[in-house]
This record gives C-alpha cells, sequence and structure tokens, in this order.
C-alpha cells in the first residue's frame, strides 16, 4: 500500500524539521520512501494567527496499516519535540496521513482521505507534485483538481529549501 503524507512545521528551524521527518520515516525498515515534494511557504489558515507553515508531502510504500503507521508518524512528532495536546497550535511538527493509494480508512482517531484535505491548498499544492492523479477516495475527482493554488499567494514555492531523500541510516552517521 502507498499513503500520501502530509508534513507541516512552524516553530524554530523549520526545514529541518521537515528533513528530519523524512529521514525518521525512512529509517524504519517497514517504510520506503519513494517521492517527496519541494517545500511551500504557506501563511496559516486557522482560528487566531500563527507564523507561517513550511508544508511539504511525500509518498511512502508500507504494509503498515492505517492505525500503525499513525502510530509511526506521532512518534517522530514526539521525537521531534511536539508537546501533547497541540491539535491546531504552533507545531515543530505535523505528520498527517492524507490518501491511500487504495481505498480509504475510517475509525474515530483516523480519517483517510484527510477530512480537510480538500479545501486546504497549503497541502494540495506540494500533494499535487507527487500524488497529483490520486484519486480522492469515495469522490469522482483526483488532486490535481482540486489543486488551484496556482495564483495563491498565501502557498508560496520555496524552491531553494530542498529536501533530500537519502539512503543513509540514522545508525550509518
Ligand atoms: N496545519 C493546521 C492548521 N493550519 N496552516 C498551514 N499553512 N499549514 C499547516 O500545516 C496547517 C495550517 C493543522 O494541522
Ligand atoms: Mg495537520
Ligand atoms: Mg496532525
Amino acid at each position: 500500500m502507498q499513503y500520501a503524507l502530509g508534513l507541516g512545521s512552524n516553530i524554530g528551524n523549520r526545514q529541518q524539521h521537515l528533513q528530519r521527518a523524512i529521514n525518521s520515516l525512512n529509517d524504519y525498515s517497514s517504510i520506503s520512501m519513494l517521492k517527496v515534494s519541494r517545500i511551500f511557504e504557506t501563511e496559516y489558515i486557522g482560528d487566531g494567527e500563527q507564523n507561517p507553515y513550511l508544508n511539504a508531502c511525500c509518498v511512502v510504500e508500507t504494509e503498515l496499516s492505517p492505525r500503525e503507521l499513525l502510530a509511526v508518524a506521532k512518534t517522530i512528532e514526539q521525537e521531534a519535540g511536539r508537546l501533547p495536546d497541540t491539535h491546531m497550535q504552533p507545531r515543530v511538527l505535523d505528520i498527517d496521513l492524507l490518501l491511500m493509494s487504495d481505498g480509504g480508512y475510517s475509525d474515530q482517531q483516523l480519517q483517510i482521505p484527510h477530512q480537510k484535505l480538500c479545501d486546504r491548498q497549503f497541502v494540495l499544492r506540494p500533494l499535487s507534485e507527487i500524488a497529483g492523479q490520486w484519486n480522492i477516495f469515495d469522490s469522482q475527482l483526483i488532486v490535481d483538481e482540486l489543486c488551484k493554488s496556482e495564483d495563491d499567494d498565501s502557498v508560496q514555492l520555496r524552491s531553494e529549501l530542498n529536501l533530500v531523500l537519502s539512503t543513509v541510516s540514522r545508525e550509518a552517521e
């Protein structure tokens, strides 16, 4: 199964937090990193005011179940220093499960497709780079059809900030 994941950070060295998330995911023997988008600087969307985010997306291949992959994502968020109960608050790292290559998933704690995916250009824009043709499960739409932010000033490509997909594992560093 392939999953598309969204990454976001709006505290501290945001690029480094995103890069470490990519490295940490790739360090799991059960997870292969297939694709990584470029990085976008995005205005915070939500209640109140927050500093801008860096957002990016990646596609992983894994046999992990949605709940198992969510647990991995939460562990990596904690290792990055994310504090508990920071939903919709500034955070060093947010990893969201956005889409599955096949079907969807729903329980009380997790829904795939991500419930807010379709109205969030800050995630659709990087997602369209690596999963533009993916179906939004249960709708007639693909990601590219929802991505309308080419002219959206609140989502800016930061082409100078690259995420690298290193094959060197943490243990070998
Ligand atoms: N994440 C949120 C709420 N608002 N805004 C931007 N620009 N980027 C995010 O990643 C983001 C947000 C909740 O997870
Ligand atoms: Mg989120
Ligand atoms: Mg989240």
